[in-house]
């Protein structure tokens, strides 16, 4: 083989892998950037105080912790989905607003996982 035919087809070889390594980097940054937006959405801020307003059923009271068990629904950037759980009141005054079967929205407050219900508000009953 001539020597021109040689550096023309190296030449070839290293063009088509840069086209098909172009290709397909370009086709995994809009995947990157949407995982990345995804995993932005979900993430947990740790050490920052944040405040969430959640609606929810109250199902217990206990007194001696003050903790308000509810039914809450999701808890953007804190808890993916609905379920049963207790919060503590911050005041004995926030506790004594929870009435159990009550539809409440209330207020949490505090650095994750050290939230409190700074204010509860009746909805309605369930
Ligand atoms: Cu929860």
């Amino acid at each position: 083989m001539r020597m021109w035919r040689v550096v023309i087809l190296l030449n070839l070889a290293v063009g088509v892998g840069l086209l098909l390594g172009w290709l397909a980097w370009g086709q995994q940054v809009p995947r990157l950037e949407r995982r990345l937006r995804e995993a932005q959405q979900s993430v947990v801020l740790i050490g920052v105080e944040r405040t969430w307003v959640v609606k929810g059923v109250v199902r217990a009271l206990i007194p001696e912790t003050r903790l308000i068990v509810v039914t809450h629904e999701e808890i953007p950037g804190y808890m993916p989905a609905a379920m049963t759980m207790g919060f503590k009141a911050a005041t004995a005054k926030v506790f004594e607003q929870a009435k159990v079967g009550d539809v409440v929205r209330f207020t949490l407050k505090g650095v994750p996982p050290d939230v409190q219900v700074t204010a509860i508000e009746r909805e309605g009953k369930s």
